[in-house]
């Protein structure tokens, strides 16, 4: 698992759009918008704005969403699919002034009643060895386990 790890790591660094993404996180990102309809829901979790990177066959790609939780405090522990090879949950750390993508340990937090948005810089979906081209248009699906309310299906688009 720690090879894995190590291996997958110098992967990221070409992955998730380059690192350089990182280098923008100030760049204004719009607040979720609540009031538009989830994509998929379950026992108080809900899904909004599903979306992965495009992506050529055998490279990577990461996919981002915003969770809301109207209940009480849950994780996003797993994610599967036939989109590649691996999935795993990643987050950003800064690593003396590098960002750098780890897995993100024990899943991603999402507070009762709170929002947990996973987007370019921050929390992420990481599709490792992709077995199809991803183009913009392209929708997929990845099945999203949560600790508290289980599996929920989620259709990704491709920009
Ligand atoms: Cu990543």
């Amino acid at each position: 698992m720690r090879t894995l790890s190590i291996i997958v790591l110098t992967l990221f660094l070409t992955a998730c759009g380059g690192m350089q993404h990182t280098g923008q996180m100030g760049m204004a990102v719009a607040t979720p918008d609540l009031a538009v309809t989830p994509v998929s829901q379950s026992n108080g979790i809900a899904i909004r704005d599903p979306w992965a990177r495009q992506g050529t066959n055998g490279d990577n790609s990461a996919a981002y969403l915003v969770i809301s939780n109207a209940s009480t405090s849950d994780t996003l522990l797993s994610v599967t699919g036939d989109v590649a090879t691996a999935i795993e949950l990643h987050t950003v750390v800064n690593e003396n002034g590098m960002m750098q993508m780890i897995p993100a340990e024990g899943g991603v937090p999402v507070a009762a009643n709170g929002m947990q948005v996973l987007k370019p810089g921050s929390y992420h979906i990481m599709l490792i060895g992709l077995s199809t081209d991803l183009k913009s248009g392209d929708s997929f699906p990845l099945t999203l386990t949560f600790a508290n309310v289980g599996p929920i299906d989620v259709m990704f688009e491709v920009r």
